[in-house]
């Protein structure tokens, strides 16, 4: 078979329209199209473009047939937004599926299916799902179009909505056509709201359907989402691709693709840092992407909010880029005084989703402005008014919008090749025992703490608020593959990398409550507190004490001037209780039996040798 060679120019279409298929890959991709409309029988094929007129005749469309709220241009131009059904407003993990050839390779903290019964299974509910619907082909970049760390798929979907989320949170249209003309590998990404319509019916504002699978084939590299238009069940292109599917990829190819907001620190000598960090869902990641440092001189540029894909390159470095495009974050508790960056980065353009809307035509949730407005109309379409005694905003509510739109943007945040890592950061939500920062003593030591993550529940996807729950790396709801092995991925990943060069590894918590029930640390912008401190250990400029658990700051290192941090704050933030510790050691080793003996003998060390410590002191 000939291969195409270098860009195809006469690519672009007719609106709408099929492109040339004047290359085998294109063949095969318009092959795999007609093959998916055959299933799904949709009124309609349209092959989107990506141009601004395509999106704003969608966007339109939408607003026509009620599926969205134009806001007033005058608070929020070009602006949108939607209303969910109330059953579809986060991620669905109880019907999320790794449908790997051996249950083994799922691993026990995946829900894994029989990739064969669960192909038939597709071929049932997706046949004639798109019924009186357009099927939208959506071709998309993961990172820089033809980047040396980038990749592409297709997302096949019949929501108009996740078109435009795609839009926004991803590369989108005709450069990446031609890059599949070229011959390059791409992902192959179903998508359907489960609601044909009968001809003549009429359509709902949010179609979906109450069965839901998120189903994802790690050996074929194809994503199947069916019943939810709901984020991340519908942006294939994020946690299904950009983490589960690109997961399995960098276990083969030897990268890392991590649940990970990215940023670049300035100090105030014009040194600059690069920092990767994983929190879970709904744990702090966008808000620590857009901060504003409150220690005088600091500068933080936004690289990412949610995920990165980490790379060893030839320097012995690893170096990051973020895969996205866009920011898809939480509303409830984004305010003037948490978090102004994305305050400002919302100013328009932005497709809201489950907030509240107010008369005036603007949008509203909680945390937005310390007084709700005397009057709204409520997630769900309702009157409120403060008396309501429920949230306005859904606790999940969220903002589609373009990373570019982001006051503090890195002016190089695309570059292809991406930057150097110097740090990395693992953290949860924990209002107990979790220091405020503790640094790895090495990068067995680092994996070690990352693998033993837990977090308390949010509202990010179903289950009940406030549970705590293992989620090592901030990756159990996105790990393509058996944990055990991603753990062994993590500690090989260091072996690449020249020992003098790796980032160091910090765990921490800004979580922790005194026992009054209020949280210990002002966290946010102070957040640059500890990344000043982590800095200086960096650079070899402070001694850090040495603990059971780890390297924490000696009392005085962390400079908490103007804040109204309390030494009693303090001695509780750094609290380390020695019998909750070795319980902790105990459900870590719990969690460890779960994998069957796969865990790496490396990480058990790890484990014996904390232990050890703990009954030490
Ligand atoms: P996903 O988009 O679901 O992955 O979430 P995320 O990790 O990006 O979390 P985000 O930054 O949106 O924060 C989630 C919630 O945590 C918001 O309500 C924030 O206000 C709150 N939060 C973020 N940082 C801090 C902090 O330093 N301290 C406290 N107390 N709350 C925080
Ligand atoms: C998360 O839950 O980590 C998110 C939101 O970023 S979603 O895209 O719905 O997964
Ligand atoms: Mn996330």
């Amino acid at each position: 078979r000939t291969r195409q060679t270098g860009p195809v120019d006469t690519i672009a279409p007719a609106f709408g329209g099929r492109p040339n298929l004047e290359s085998d890959g294109l063949r095969e991709l318009a092959a795999w199209v007609d093959e998916i409309a055959a299933l799904t029988k949709p009124d309609r094929v349209h092959w989107v473009d990506g141009s601004r007129a395509e999106n704003d005749a969608l966007l339109r469309e939408m607003v026509a047939e009620g599926k969205l709220i134009k806001l007033n241009p005058e608070w929020r131009p070009g602006s949108y937004l939607a209303r969910s059904h109330p059953s579809d407003v986060a991620r669905t993990e109880s019907r999320t599926f790794i449908c790997s050839e051996d249950p083994a390779d799922a691993g026990p903290t995946n829900n894994w299916a029989e990739p064969a019964a669960m192909r038939a299974t597709m071929r049932g509910v997706f046949e004639g799902s798109m019924r009186g619907r357009t099927m939208y082909v959506v071709p998309f970049s993961m990172g820089p179009v033809g980047g040396p760390l980038s990749h592409i798929g297709v997302q096949l979907t019949d929501s108009a909505y996740s078109v435009a989320s795609i839009g926004i949170m991803t590369r989108v249209g005709a450069a990446v056509l031609e890059q599949i003309a070229t011959g390059k590998p791409w992902v192959k990404t179903v998508h359907s709201v489960g609601a044909p319509l009968a001809p003549g019916e009429q359509d709902v504002a949010w179609p979906c359907n109450e069965e839901k699978y998120i189903v994802h084939f790690p050996e074929s590299l194809e994503v199947w989402s069916y019943g939810s238009g709901y984020g991340g069940n519908a942006i294939l292109a994020k946690k299904s691709f950009a983490l589960r599917i690109a997961s399995v990829i960098g276990r083969e190819e030897g990268w890392l693709a991590e649940h990970m907001l990215l940023i670049r620190v300035i100090d105030p000598a014009g040194r600059a840092y690069h920092i990767a960090a994983a929190f879970p869902s709904a744990c702090g990641k966008t808000n620590l992407a857009m901060l504003r440092p409150t220690i005088p001189g600091w500068r933080v540029e936004t690289l990412g909010d949610d995920i990165a894909w980490l790379r060893p390159g030839e320097d012995g470095r690893l170096w990051a880029i973020n895969p996205e495009a866009g920011f898809f974050g939480v509303a409830p508790g984004t305010g003037e005084s948490t978090n102004v960056t994305a305050v400002e980065t919302l100013w328009g353009n932005t497709i809201f989703t489950n907030v509240a809307l107010r008369p005036d035509g603007d949008v509203w949730w909680e945390g937005l402005t310390d007084e709700p407005p005397a009057e709204l109309v409520d997630w769900e379409g309702k009157p409120w008014t403060p008396a309501s005694g429920r949230p306005a905003a859904h606790p999940n509510s969220r903002f589609t919008v373009s990373a570019a739109q982001c006051p503090q943007i890195a002016p190089d945040w695309d570059k292809p090749e991406g930057v150097p890592l110097d740090a990395i950061l693992f953290g949860g939500r924990r209002a107990t025992n979790v220091p405020l920062v503790i640094e790895a003593t090495d990068w067995a030591h680092g994996v070690f703490l990352g693998s033993t993550i837990s977090s308390e529940r949010t509202a990010a996807a179903e289950g009940t608020v406030g549970e705590l729950r293992r989620d090592p790396f901030a990756m159990i709801p996105f790990c393509g593959y058996n944990m055990a092995d991603y753990f062994g991925h993590w500690l090989k990943m260091g072996q690449a990398l020249r020992f003098d060069r790796a980032p160091r590894i910090f765990q921490v918590n800004w979580f922790r409550k005194g026992s009054d029930g209020r949280f210990l640390w002002p966290g946010f912008g102070d957040n640059a507190r500890v990344i000043d401190w982590i800095v200086r250990r960096i650079e070899g400029e402070v001694p850090a004490a040495e603990s059971p658990i780890g390297r924490l700051p000696r009392p005085g290192d962390l400079d908490l001037e103007g804040t109204d941090v309390t030494p009693e704050d303090l001695d509780e933030l750094f609290a380390i209780d020695r019998d909750s510790w070795l319980r902790e050691a105990d459900l870590t080793e719990e969690f460890y039996a779960t994998f069957d003996g796969r865990v790496p003998a490396a990480l058990q060390a790890e484990l014996s040798a904390l232990r050890y410590r703990l009954q030490r002191s």
